[in-house]
């Protein structure tokens, strides 16, 4: 690396050239590989712009900017998030931050494939209707508001990779733990009725969603991702194509000025930026919907198994889940306190919310919201009460209304997705 170029941070390093800025520090173009080994050169650049050594160098993940440099730059307007990924940008929530019953938006989780786009004037945007419908059109998101019924809804999100942190062996990618999960407020006109209007014709089986953010290699053909759901899924009420969130334009790593909004299926579906939706003969085969990416096996695998591309099947609905967001592990309570948070499970509702402070010998029943509306996650509390001082955990489990209960275990799968395990939330009792 020439000397001119260690008085930049690092983001405009990686910015401007990120090939040469990955190969300078890397050796290679960065993975999402758990580790990455920073080449002497890399090593002793990045510990000057730090201004220090980094002794645990060697458990960075590879592709890292140290959040020393990074988290107040790439995390504009977002509060307390757990930076995992620099470039791209993919950031988490702990989950005592997501007590709202409403998330706010500095809360929302951050998942990106790629580079979001510079250029997302509200004004000039457009959305393109295509592929197999009567008539294809491309809307403005003004004549989105005014061709459609404008609605606003409490909308759960959940990336397919939440929980992936916790498999063992690991899973490459992104080390979510429990926080790319959020239900917000979103405000925007049903998928549905938008391709109602355009007139889905009877061959359609799949969408393919197309949105505006860059590749990671620069390449300006090649997408980042574009996923799509089976047309059955796409024509049901929850999903919305919105253009505010919480009451206000989208954050602009959210997806402004214009996303999807899928609630109950794994959050890649819920395309950002948006701007085409084609509608396909055929499952659609976009970058992140084929191989195994968002797919799981087939049939039940024993952790480490190797399990054939073919044997892969595309994940739709999420699993039934739930988050203990009060209080946060680690907390010091009294003899007694209220324990609470949310549950969720795809396309269904959550039946019984359980609490156990005795490491799952007895559990108790919470009290149990039903969902604000349909796609809401639901709120649930309970007060627990403790025999004497000590050390407790407060388990949660949800059951849904296909009688689905979260497992103890990981259903362990090679890419990770899925953990729907019960959170455990260990609380000091004074
Ligand atoms: N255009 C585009 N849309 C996207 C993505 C992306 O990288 N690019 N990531 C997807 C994934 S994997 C998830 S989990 C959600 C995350 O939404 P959020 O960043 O608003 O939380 O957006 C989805 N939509
Ligand atoms: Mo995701």
């Amino acid at each position: 690396m020439a000397d001119d170029d260690k008085t930049k941070d690092v983001n405009s390093f990686f910015a401007e050239n990120p090939e040469k800025a990955d190969k300078e520090f890397y050796g290679r173009v960065p993975n999402p590989d758990r580790r990455g080994f920073l080449k002497r050169t890399g090593l002793a650049t990045m510990a000057a712009m730090v201004g220090t050594s980094i002794p645990f160098h060697r458990n960075m993940p590879i592709g890292f900017v140290p959040a020393a440099m990074a988290s107040e730059d790439v995390l504009v307007g977002k509060d307390g998030l757990t930076l995992l990924n620099d470039r791209p940008v993919n950031a988490e929530t702990p989950p005592e931050l997501l007590d709202d019953a409403i998330t706010p938006t500095s809360r929302h989780f951050v998942r990106n494939n790629g580079i979001p786009p510079m250029d997302t004037d509200a004004a000039s945007w457009t959305l393109t209707i295509d592929g197999f419908v009567d008539t294809p059109m491309t809307l403005s998101i003004a004549d989105l508001k005014e061709k459609f019924e404008v609605v606003t809804s409490a909308l759960t999100l959940e990336c397919g990779g939440n929980g992936r942190g916790f498999f063992n062996p690991p899973a490459k990618g992104n080390q979510w733990t429990y926080g790319a999960v959020a239900c917000s407020e979103w405000t925007g006109v049903r998928l549905k009725d938008v391709l109602e209007a355009a007139g889905v014709q009877s061959n359609v089986v799949y969408t393919a969603h197309y949105g505006a953010d860059a590749h990671l290699s620069g390449d300006p053909d090649k997408l980042p991702i574009s996923r799509g759901m089976p047309i059955g899924k796409a024509m049901t009420d929850e999903i919305l194509i919105a253009f505010e969130m919480n009451g206000a334009p989208l954050h602009p790593l959210n997806g402004a000025p214009l996303r999807l909004v899928v609630p109950g299926w794994p959050a890649s579906t819920a395309q950002k930026w948006l701007t085409r939706i084609e509608l396909r003969d055929v499952v659609h085969d976009g970058p992140k919907m084929t191989g195994k990416a968002y797919r799981v096996p087939n049939r039940p695998v024993a952790p480490g198994e190797k399990v054939e591309t073919e044997d892969f099947v595309i994940i739709e609905r999420m699993p039934v889940k739930s988050l203990v967001t009060f209080p946060a592990n680690g907390a010091d309570v009294g003899m007694e306190t209220e324990v609470r948070g949310h549950a969720w499970s795809g396309d269904r509702t959550i039946e019984k919310l359980e609490v156990s402070s005795d490491f799952g010998a007895t559990w108790q029943t919470a009290e149990l919201d039903a969902p604000v509306n349909s796609g809401a996650w639901q709120n649930w509390r309970s007060n627990v009460s403790f025999p004497q001082a000590g050390y407790y955990e407060v388990w949660a489990r949800a059951t849904d209304s296909n009688g689905e209960m979260q497992p103890f275990a990981i259903d362990w799968n090679p890419k990770g997705y899925l953990n729907n395990t019960m959170h455990r939330v260990g609380l000091r009792v004074s």
